[in-house]
């Protein structure tokens, strides 16, 4: 551990906090890895963590016979919420396993043709109210908007749910108890164990009444599918109706409650954090929104309901959408602990168990990998060419190996998607004095973006 370089002015104690916010740990350790080189580590309370931010560290981390998931910090706090949920699920859990095979078919090409016409369904709810913005001259809350676009998205597609975002004037308070978990878990982590109950006391009782309501939320989704007596074969029917292909298990009550949370939170958040980035770097360079408007025109024409296969054939709107997961990965660090003792890159030795936490957009600001203007907006870094010039294990937005994201290609789909008909119908006029602000509650959001829609220019 001592050939890893730690900030310096450590104090006793509390560890290395000068210059470091509870509210901004991400960016904190962006700043510090800039600093400290590929490796570091930061000490919080007598609790040492190791950080990597380099690329050919984080490549061997990638390697499944060595390194698996590590359930710590963030995630191990969602565990009072989501449980042995596929996310939060401790990789010797037999849960694990059982869901992933029942639920992995739910993301499979034929699923998600199928959920194409309920996104397209819920991208026109966006549409009628961002044409609604318009006319009467107000700009949109980009973030707020996106997230009702993807709560809907997931809800309906996965459990048949309408939440109603669109005819609501404020986020849903499924949103507003999820961003108090998703915060909450990330405080959780700034105060030492025995003294969370004393300093977290008024934050903890708010917390307790965030997770009652997502229960009692997900219970009244759940009980509507048992009184209706089944859907169309969605992410609900096979979690309460599907036996385990081979050994004929099923999710139990519990765990399916921890699994609806778990895919109506992991199902939408991220995906918001995307689009609203994208949406920022979009309405930043015209030039760039100019040549993906056109790009969709040429696949998408002007018919009014693109076909699920129409999506995939927008290659450049999803670079735009990969360069912005570069810059700012919405799940921004991801676990990964020693399967038994090993030298990670040849040099750190780590005992069975040990862990390290891969920051993803240092990963993806490796000047190594990505050149010295690695910090810059550039969706021609993910052209083909590019991309096959680049080694492996160097873009990470999902995470790596067995738990890595289920839900990447839903994702994609939607976002790109719904990028294709937003710039189809609207020029993106940002406010010239917005700069980039990240909030971080686990999951990284730009904050205060709002847009002017313009009618769009005519197209080229
Ligand atoms: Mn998703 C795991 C990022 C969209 C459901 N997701 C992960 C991980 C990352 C991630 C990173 C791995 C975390 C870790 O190793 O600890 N996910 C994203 C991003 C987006 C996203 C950046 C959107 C953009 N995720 C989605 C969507 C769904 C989803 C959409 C569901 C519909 N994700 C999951 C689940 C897991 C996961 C479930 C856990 C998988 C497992 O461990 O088996």
């Amino acid at each position: 551990l001592h050939r890893i370089p730690h900030p310096p002015g450590r104090l006793p104690l509390v560890g290395d906090v000068r210059g470091a916010s509870p509210r901004t740990p991400v960016q904190d350790s962006m700043r510090m890895g800039r600093q400290l080189g590929p490796i570091f580590r930061r000490k919080a309370f007598g609790k040492e963590i190791v950080f990597v931010g380099g690329a050919e560290l984080a490549a061997d981390l990638a390697d499944e016979s060595r390194f698996a998931k590590h359930v710590g910090l963030g995630v191990a706090n969602l565990r009072p919420v989501a449980g042995d949920g596929l996310f939060t699920a401790y990789n010797h859990e037999s849960n694990w396993q059982l869901a992933h095979d029942v639920l992995a078919p739910g993301f499979s090409r034929e699923a998600m043709a199928g959920y194409h016409p309920m996104m397209l369904d819920v991208s026109e709810r966006l549409l009628a109210h961002w044409d609604r913005e318009r006319a009467a001259g107000r700009t949109v809350d980009v973030p707020a908007d996106m997230t009702k676009l993807t709560l809907e998205t997931i809800a309906r597609t996965g459990f048949g749910h309408d939440f109603g975002s669109f005819e609501r004037a404020r986020p849903h308070p499924f949103v507003s108890a999820m961003v108090g978990t998703l915060t909450f878990a990330q405080q959780r982590n700034t105060v030492p164990d025995p003294l969370a109950p004393l300093l977290l006391r008024r934050a903890t009782r708010r917390n307790d009444a965030d997770m009652a309501y997502l229960n009692e939320t997900v219970d009244g989704v759940v009980r509507a599918r048992q009184a209706s007596g089944g859907g169309d074969g969605d992410l609900l029917d096979r979690m309460l109706e599907t036996a385990h292909p081979e050994t004929g298990e099923r999710l139990s009550p519990e765990n399916v409650r921890r699994q609806v949370i778990t895919f109506l939170v992991a199902g939408h958040e991220t995906t918001s954090g995307a689009l609203s980035f994208a949406l920022h770097y979009l309405s930043a360079h015209p030039e760039t929104a100019a040549r993906a408007r056109a790009e969709v025109d040429r696949v998408w024409g002007d018919t009014p309901r693109p076909g699920y296969e129409q999506v995939a054939r927008l290659r450049y709107v999803r670079r735009v959408l990969d360069e912005a997961l570069r810059l700012w990965p919405t799940a921004p660090a991801f676990g990964r602990e020693a399967r038994r003792d090993t030298v990670l890159g040849g040099v750190h030795p780590m005992r069975r168990g040990a862990w390290t936490l891969v920051m993803t957009a240092l990963l993806h600001r490796d000047p190594e990998v990505w050149g010295a203007d690695a910090e810059r907006f550039d969706p021609d870094r993910f052209d083909a060419a590019a991309v096959r010039a680049r080694p492996p294990h160097t873009f990470k937005p999902f995470g790596t190996g067995a738990r890595a994201c289920i839900g990447r290609q839903f994702a994609l789909h939607e976002a790109t998607l719904v990028l294709g008909l937003l710039l189809r119908r609207y020029d993106l006029r940002p406010d010239p004095a917005y700069r980039l602000r990240i909030a971080e509650r686990l999951t990284l959001m730009p904050e205060g973006l709002r847009l002017r829609l313009g009618e769009r220019a005519s197209s080229s």
